[in-house]
């Protein structure tokens, strides 16, 4: 049976609108079906602000790995993509998180579902926006639309007009 995931895509180094897509790519090579796409945003750095602005989006996959396999496979195509494990929330050209899990709820030390960012992050609930507002995070009993209003918003849609072509 396959289960419905949420995942995070964000780069700030290199190509970042090809990172994305290569990304997008390596998930379905892998068997990963994307079933929907939010917009794509420009997004000023959180966190750790000495660096670029990032590209993000949010997609929904459709899966049969568990989420452990899941994980596993993602670690695999950040590697493809050169990422590199320096700073701690530092430069990166790709990081995918995975932000849900159908209603699973997963607390271990490299693994945590959903994801402990989600309500104070606006480059995540912004996209999630696009793509369920309805869906209710499964330990705060919260709507995204609800944890959306809740936050300040600075992402700025990225025409993706411009660079096709
Ligand atoms: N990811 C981080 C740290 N900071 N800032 C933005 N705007 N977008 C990100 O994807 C992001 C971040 C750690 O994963
Ligand atoms: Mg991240
Ligand atoms: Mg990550």
């Amino acid at each position: 049976l396959e289960s419905k995931v949420f995942l995070a895509l964000g780069s700030n180094l290199g190509n970042k609108y090809k990172n994305l897509k290569n990304a997008e790519i390596l998930l379905e090579e892998k068997g990963i079906r994307i079933l929907k796409r939010s917009k794509i945003y420009i997004t000023p750095p959180f966190g750790y602000t000495e660096q670029d602005d990032f590209l993000n989006e949010c997609l929904i996959i459709t899966t049969n790995l568990s989420p452990r396999e899941l994980l596993n496979k993602i670690h695999e195509i950040e590697k493809g993509l050169k990422r590199k494990r320096k700073i701690h929330w530092g430069p990166r050209t790709i990081d995918i998180d995975i932000l849900f899990y159908e209603d699973k709820i997963i607390d271990e030390e490299d693994l945590k579902i959903p994801h402990p960012g989600i309500p104070e992050r606006d480059f995540v609930l912004r996209p999630l926006m696009d793509l369920d507002p309805d869906f209710i995070h499964p330990i705060l009993k919260k709507r995204i639309k609800n944890l959306y209003s809740e936050i300040e918003d600075k992402c700025v849609p990225y025409d993706e007009h411009y660079i096709l072509g």
